[in-house]
């Protein structure tokens, strides 16, 4: 039985890249609800009601657990995904927030993510929990979604864009930089340039692989060997745009993909 991931576009194949590495026996069906992207500013009941409805098509797919990677998606529907669903259900936030405490050597903690994900606080939560006296500065960046999507990840401007953004922590100076969105890790370079070489940054989605193993492994669903099979590719729009950036990123020639068509 595959492992599912959804995300609203592009950004959860940050997470898929690093399960292909970390999970390479598995097999693994992805959605990205390109149709009804953005997720980031509509309101936390819409997004909880599309995250649930394509969650519902992955389940068809027969998956054996679900990967929320979108962390837009993990703010407003995990908690009800997880008492709905009859599969193990993650989502990018928690861990990626474990990781931050552990590794940030201050305290002084930044989060970048979509005006849902940072209007949530679920960030800012999840690590209080972990590390009362954190210090946490959350900055939305939404404009990041649309450049990924636009496959314009690799522009010259783009260093230019992710530069004024992130000027904030100028000011607000943090030693450990949490990329709170699955679509900006395709920007690392940008955010690395921007932020120098002293901050950590750390990619909830790459941590949250880690867990999806353990989980599987506890629960005695993982599967340690068998031949690794293509990965199937679902997108509620355009499937000639998801596989350009999905060939580029993944760096994969051949790709499954399909489109599954949505109300808007
Ligand atoms: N990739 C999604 C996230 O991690 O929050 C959100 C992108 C979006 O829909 N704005």
């Amino acid at each position: 039985q595959p492992i599912g991931f959804l995300d609203s576009g592009v950004g959860g194949l940050t997470v898929v890249k690093e399960a292909l590495k970390q999970l390479p026996n598995e097999s693994i069906v992805f959605l990205g609800d390109q149709a009804r992207l953005p997720y980031g500013p509509r309101p936390t009941e819409e997004v909880a009601h599309f995250v649930q409805q394509i969650a519902g098509f992955l389940l068809d797919q027969h998956i054996k657990a679900l990967v929320l990677a979108c962390n837009t998606a993990t703010a407003a529907a995990l908690p009800i995904l997880q008492a709905k669903l009859p599969i193990p259900v993650v989502g990018v936030i928690d861990s990626g927030s474990q990781t931050a405490v552990k590794v940030s050597t201050g305290q002084r903690i930044g989060v970048i993510a979509t005006e849902g994900t940072i209007k949530s606080h679920a960030y800012q939560r999840a690590i209080s929990n972990l590390s009362p006296n954190a210090s946490i500065e959350g900055l939305a960046c939404p404009e990041f979604v649309t450049v990924v999507e636009a496959g314009k990840y690799h522009a010259p401007q783009t260093d230019q864009l992710v530069d004024d953004q992130l000027r904030y922590f100028k000011t607000h100076p943090v030693d450990t930089l949490i990329l709170g969105c699955t679509h900006f890790p395709l920007l690392v370079d940008s955010i690395r340039k921007a932020m120098g070489p002293s901050v950590t940054l750390v990619d909830s989605g790459v941590e949250t692989v880690s867990v999806i193993k353990q989980l599987l492994a506890d629960e005695q669903l993982l599967n340690t060997d068998g031949a690794m099979k293509q990965p199937q590719f679902y997108t509620t729009g355009d499937v000639d745009s998801f596989t350009a950036i999905a060939q580029d990123w993944l760096q994969m020639t051949e790709l499954n993909v399909q489109h599954v068509p949505v109300e808007q």
